[in-house]
């Protein structure tokens, strides 16, 4: 049967995590039809976050904690995501800002839908997402932007709330430069790109006005991500899932042993 990962990257966050942890817990638990795990990946709290996560998963099987010095959400997905052995590697944000109810269908996407990415989006139904006006504009100008730019499909690039299978994850994470907030949208416009089928899920959602992100720093970091990965696509630095699939296929055929 299939294995799920939820990573839930955090930074300063034994306020949000302590409350957070029990609940995903038990949600998972009652509506998570797969074996799961819950892997807290922190970089660089200073606070007692690592503590909060270890004494959690001291008594709950499931869960286990990763730690990595240097920060960056990105690299803690990636990191996380790529040491896991799940056959699904999830990612959601801490303070669960996205209804749960959102995560069974967007595992079914992957395992029962043929899709190797599903992504919650506030854009779809807007009429779900409650959050400030400053960060509406914002998002709306960002997804314009990489519409504009990369005439894309999929409607929200910024929602912690994504799943990907392990082989998307496997030939798209190694292509991904980006260790802080920019990694979501590159992976996404990568994946759109090379051909991998993206499932687009309408979530509730609810701001937590609590933010770990800087505003204007952060934006300075997605357009710089934009600039680099539309360089990188017309210089044709990336191969297409089929060139991937093609390439595996004859080194296997060039290693067997026994020709035919
Ligand atoms: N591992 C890790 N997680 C981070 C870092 N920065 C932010 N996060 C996590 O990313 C998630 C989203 O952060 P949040 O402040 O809710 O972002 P917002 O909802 O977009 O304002 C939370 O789970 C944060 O703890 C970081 O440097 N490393
Ligand atoms: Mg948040």
């Amino acid at each position: 049967m299939a294995q799920v990962n939820v990573t839930i990257p955090v930074y300063n966050e034994e306020v949000r995590l302590a409350a957070s942890l029990p609940k995903l817990h038990r949600f998972l638990g009652e509506h998570c039809r797969y074996p799961f795990e819950v892997v807290v990946a922190d970089n660089a709290s200073t606070d007692r976050t690592l503590e909060v996560a270890r004494s959690f998963a001291a008594t709950h099987q499931a869960v286990s904690v990763m730690h990595l010095e240097e920060k960056g959400r990105g690299r803690a997905v990636k990191h996380s995501w790529s040491v896991s052995r799940a056959d699904i590697l999830s990612y959601m944000d801490v303070d669960l800002a996205t209804d749960l109810a959102a995560f069974p269908p967007l595992i079914e996407a992957l395992l029962g839908g043929g899709h190797d990415i599903a992504v919650g989006s506030r854009r779809l139904k807007p009429s779900l997402t409650t959050r400030g006006l400053k960060r509406e504009i914002i998002s709306r100008c960002y997804m314009l932007l990489v519409k504009t730019l990369f005439q894309t499909k999929f409607s929200d690039a910024q929602c912690g709330f994504k799943a990907i299978t392990r082989s998307a994850a496997t030939a798209l994470l190694p292509l991904v430069e980006d260790n802080g907030w920019f990694m979501d949208t590159e992976v996404l416009i990568l994946a759109e790109k090379l051909g991998y089928r993206i499932f687009d899920l309408p979530v509730r959602w609810v701001d937590d006005p609590d933010s770990r992100v800087r505003i204007w720093s952060t934006a300075i970091g997605d357009l710089k991500g934009l600039i680099r990965v539309r360089r990188n696509l017309a210089a044709g630095k990336f191969p297409t899932r089929f060139e991937t699939r093609r390439r595996c296929l004859s080194s296997a055929m060039a290693g067997r042993s026994d020709p035919r």
